[in-house]
């Protein structure tokens, strides 16, 4: 605690310190809240960064200060609240967005956003509407950004990167699970070709570059009491890549019945009329400007990123468990598991979700032409 507070010490606060308690469920950074004395000083998140993760921080925080720039002049144009719609981050007195430890460590500060609710779950369709609504407007706001941003995830969403990363932990098999897990490396081995293609498109060029958050499961999104999207969290993932990352991963979020780990899969399968929901939020917010090979590929991009995560959750469990934070020993090939019944049940829907897409586009379309 002594400690924490020392560390607050470094950053420009308003208010005095008087808890600091932690906070949510990422994988990857410790978050911890420091709540202030004084009722009118803001609250903040505190963050030790993954620095074996994210291994240029200074870069990423550059990235994210040049993102929540943009966002928070688009948000004054629109009479919006930029502290409450977009993250802020708290410089040091250094004016640097980090503090680095003597033990090495990277820390971080943002304002905290009150009266907001972070759901685990979309348990309404009105839900999974929002939540589209405010993944398309973050890339609308995002469109005519031209800064460059440091690519300090390099292959994050990248089929070929993952499944090279991946063919060289089957060659190590550096824990010795891999012959245990026939069955389960079929699942990756069998769809490889099929999942590689829409990178190779990107790669090509036939779908754009753009902004894209990388990390938009529901949890990741603030929603006020009214069950209106209000901010986008979570940027370390902010980067420059393909749209259909940010409506693949939320898809894989919203629609999913269970949870993401759950241990009973006749829980676990993707709900139509969340798909549904969330596609005409979001097109509300990108018909205008989304290219055909994008559109053609929406739905297919929530199989690509659910088989990317079965493939990473694997690839982690053969790993010996270093990259996502676990609370079982099979922690792993639980959410493995999970992940490829949400992706089956993708795929025997997948004809339905790409009529819902054309659907759904075509009635934005016309909603924006009256
Ligand atoms: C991680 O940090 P968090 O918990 O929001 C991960 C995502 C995964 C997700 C799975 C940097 O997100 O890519 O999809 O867990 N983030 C990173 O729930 O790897
Ligand atoms: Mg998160």
């Amino acid at each position: 605690m002594d400690q924490l507070r020392e560390i607050t010490a470094h950053f420009q606060l308003e208010g005095t310190p008087q808890t600091i308690e932690p906070l949510g469920e990422g994988f990857i950074n410790d978050t911890l809240i420091i709540t202030t004395a004084e009722p009118e000083a803001p609250n903040y998140i505190l963050q030790r960064k993954n620095k074996h993760i994210f291994t240029d921080i200074p870069a990423m925080m550059e990235n994210i200060r040049r993102v929540t720039e943009h966002l928070k002049k688009k948000i004054v144009a629109h009479g919006g609240d930029p502290l409450r719609e977009a993250m802020t981050l708290i410089p040091t007195h250094d004016e640097a967005y980090y503090f680095r430890d003597a033990t090495d460590e990277y820390w971080t500060v943002t304002r905290f956003i009150d009266d907001t609710i972070a759901y685990q779950q979309a348990d309404t369709p009105e839900l999974a509407r929002q939540g589209g609504r405010g993944i398309g407007l973050f890339q609308a706001m995002l469109a005519d950004f031209t800064e460059p941003l440091t690519d300090i995830l390099p292959g994050f969403h990248n089929m070929r990167f993952r499944l090279d990363q991946w063919d060289d932990t089957l060659r190590r098999d550096p824990v010795g699970r891999k012959r245990a897990l026939a069955r389960e490396i079929d699942w990756i081995e069998s769809r490889r070709d099929q999942m590689l293609e829409l990178w190779k498109a990107y790669e090509r060029g036939e779908i754009p570059v753009r902004v894209t958050h990388n990390d938009t499961k529901i949890n990741n999104i603030l929603f006020d009491r009214n069950g209106e999207v209000l901010c986008v969290i979570d940027l370390d993932t902010v980067l420059n890549s393909m749209c259909l990352n940010d409506f693949g991963d939320a898809i894989r979020s919203y629609a999913n019945t269970g949870r993401e780990d759950d241990p009973d899969l006749a829980r676990v399968g993707m709900s139509p009329e969340i798909f549904r929901s969330y596609t005409e939020g979001y097109l509300s917010q990108t018909a205008s400007f989304l290219t055909e090979a994008e559109r053609e590929n929406l739905a297919f991009s929530a199989l690509y990123i659910t088989y990317e995560q079965v493939l990473r959750f694997l690839m982690d469990y053969l790993d010996g468990d270093h990259y996502y934070r676990t609370t079982s020993p099979d922690h792993n090939l639980v959410r493995t598991r999970a992940q490829y019944k949400l992706l089956q049940s993708m795929e025997a829907q997948y004809d339905i979700m790409r009529r819902t897409v054309d659907h759904e586009y075509k009635q934005a379309k016309s909603r924006t032409k009256c």
